[in-house]
């Protein structure tokens, strides 16, 4: 057996480089994309690589078909492929790193390697100020300057943290504050609509740039009022319709101006994602029309005479067009969507105004900012039916937690805020629980006597998240086996671009969630966003249930479920997947223990 197991990650890192090394070599685009799509769906696998192998079911994996499998089967036994090595020997990394300079595509990334020799960043900019470029034919002093520019953003962003995207909980508030902001400073006739595109739009957890796109009569004003915002920090691209700027914390942010005529085909491509475009073009072409950002021009391959156009002011449109239903931007992934659009088969994704409550809270009585009735006001004024208080089972650094003598008297400060709700019949009830710590050896921060009188009880782990697969999937799964433990909270423990998630084998952790009714968090924390799109897409095609909490610390914090959501989208879900959009008695009906929440009655 071979001691330097791959992981996931690993070998989607080794398959991007393969598929960035093809591009430089200019080799057949579908072989291109069939590496890219292949590296995607593994670094977004729920399950072990090396499992899937040994069960010989790599060719299951959405985007793996018979070579790449074979491919990755000789790698996971051998810790190489001889074709991979040949192709890595032939491209050095510094010119796939090229790319990533902004506007550095793999034509000029190769023709700078080819013809001057240049196999890395550094030697790049060493080559742009010294005005070694100006030789190359199609390359002036404009673009050496404009190369220096986009290595400087990127070596600022790679400065901020080993990974340069923004985290969404970061660029969407910026992204609606800068679309407010256009509002504001143009008369109303200049932007007939606005939109944001690209991965924000599709609630992805992190964005690499922000795209938004506008209609106008007079693109000229808007591209002017959006280069003069306050908060941008460099412009790096400034045309008649199209500028890019980049703002204080390093995100870079774009603005394109269409027809209106062309809003549906333009809002569908810049929304991506490129996978998901790259499906739905070749459905038109095998329709006779070839698909852009302006619409559709038959090949002449179908009824219509070549070159005759189509344009949809909407997305719907377009999608119709092609005899497909529209697909919600969360779903844009090409992980099935476009065959569900094909078959009437998409889901009835979850929204936001489904929750009717939530089952992860803290308040001042561990680590939260407000009180009890604080927080419950603020679950009563998003329209909340039911609120968990959850406070921190043990200390966790200086924060001091909640033990059976300060449960009572929490208890007692539930119940009177209940009793006025019922004297004024309002339709709100608290319930009290505890984020209970998983221990490092799986025991519970709390005896079994004390959760057993608790309505909601959330287990998590806040320590020793470096433990190996084994140690820390089997404290998960005895955490999950106690009968009081509702719910698993945050369980992979990531924190976004700061923490990688621990070590914890989820297929069998999801597993054992449904053997036991065990809830599944998805934390909408977007910090957290735990579990992820993929497990939780996972977690309901294994019969999981899930429930989306903010984890609030303040009543502020309520305003995140919309990530929360975002994820639940992106994994497919439905409102029944997710307790915590029925009513408190059916809610209470899923838990493990049916009889809850009858006991304070
Ligand atoms: P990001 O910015 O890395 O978080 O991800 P996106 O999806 O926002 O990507 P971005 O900003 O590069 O481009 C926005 C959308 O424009 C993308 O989702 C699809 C479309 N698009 C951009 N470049 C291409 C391309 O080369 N081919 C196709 N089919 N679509 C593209
Ligand atoms: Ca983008
Ligand atoms: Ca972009
Ligand atoms: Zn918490």
């Amino acid at each position: 057996m071979n001691t330097n197991r791959l992981t996931n990650r690993d070998v989607a890192a080794i398959l991007s480089g393969v598929a960035a090394r093809l591009q430089i070599l200019d080799a057949n685009r579908f072989r291109i994309i069939a590496f890219q799509n292949a590296a995607e769906s593994i670094r977004n696998l729920a399950q072990d690589i090396n499992a899937v192998d040994a069960a010989g079911e790599l060719t299951s994996i959405q985007g793996v078909g018979k070579g790449i499998g074979d491919a990755i089967h000789h790698l996971l036994a051998n810790g190489s492929d001889p074709e991979f090595d040949a192709l890595f020997a032939q491209v050095p990394q510094g010119v796939v790193d090229m790319m990533q300079i902004p506007d550095m595509g793999p034509k000029k990334a190769k023709r700078l390697w080819e013809e001057l020799g240049i196999d890395s960043v550094a030697a790049l900019r060493a080559a742009a100020e010294t005005g070694q470029l100006r030789d190359l034919k199609g390359f002036g002093a404009k673009s050496e300057e404009k190369i220096l520019k986009g290595i400087e953003l990127l070596t600022k962003r790679s400065e901020q943290g080993a990974d340069e995207r923004t985290p969404i909980g970061a660029a969407r508030p910026l992204a609606l504050r800068i679309i407010a902001e256009l509002r504001s400073r143009l008369p109303d006739s200049a932007i007939e609509r606005i939109e944001v595109a690209g991965s924000l739009r599709r609630w992805k957890e992190t964005i690499g740039d922000v795209d938004i796109l506008c209609v106008s009569t007079q693109p000229a004003l808007v591209m002017e009022s959006f280069r003069t915002l306050p908060e941008v920090a460099d412009v790096v691209g400034a045309g008649e319709t199209k500028s890019s700027v980049v703002l204080g914390n390093g995100l870079q942010v774009d603005l394109r101006v269409v027809e209106r005529k062309h809003w549906g085909a333009a809002l569908q491509y810049f929304t991506g994602s490129k996978e998901h475009n790259v499906a739905l073009r070749e459905l038109a072409l095998k329709q006779g029309w070839s698909l852009n950002e302006y619409g559709l021009t038959a090949t002449g391959d179908g009824d219509a005479p070549a070159g005759e156009q189509r344009f949809f002011e909407e997305e719907a449109g377009l999608y119709a067009f092609l005899g497909l239903d529209w697909v919600a931007p969360e779903l844009r992934e090409n992980r099935g969507e476009v065959q569900a659009a094909r078959q009437h088969t998409l889901p009835e994704l979850i929204t936001l105004d489904q929750l009717q409550g939530e089952l992860h809270s803290h308040t001042t009585w561990s680590d939260g900012g407000a009180s009890v009735a604080e927080m419950a006001e603020a679950a009563r004024a998003r329209g909340y039916r039911y609120w968990n208080v959850s406070d921190h089972s043990i200390g966790l650094g200086i924060v001091q937690g909640v033990d059976a003598e300060k449960l009572r008297r929490q208890r007692a400060e539930i119940d009177a805020y209940n009793r006025r709700c019922a004297e004024q019949e309002i339709d709100f009830r608290l319930l009290q629980g505890s984020e209970v710590e998983i221990l490092a050896d799986g025991s519970l921060g709390l005896p079994d006597d004390v959760l057993e009188e608790l309505d909601v009880v959330v287990a998590s782990i806040h320590s020793a998240q470096r433990q190996d697969r084994e140690t820390i999937t089997g404290r998960c799964l005895k955490a999950i086996r106690n009968p009081h433990v509702d719910i698993l909270g945050h369980p992979t423990g990531r924190i976004i671009g700061e923490r990688p998630p621990t070590e914890i084998d989820m297929e069998r952790i999801l597993q054992a969630c449904l053997e036991t009714g065990t809830v599944v968090e998805i934390n909408a924390n977007p910090a957290r966003l735990d579990v992820s799109d993929v497990y939780a897409r996972r977690a309901v095609e294994l019969g999981c249930k899930l429930v989306i909490n903010c984890d609030a610390h303040s009543p502020r914090e309520l305003e995140l479920a919309e990530y929360g959501v975002g994820v639940a989208r992106r994994g497919w879900l439905t409102a029944a997947d997710v307790i915590n959009t029925r009513s408190l008695a059916a809610m209470l009906a899923l838990l493990k223990d049916a009889r809850k929440g009858s006991s304070d009655q």
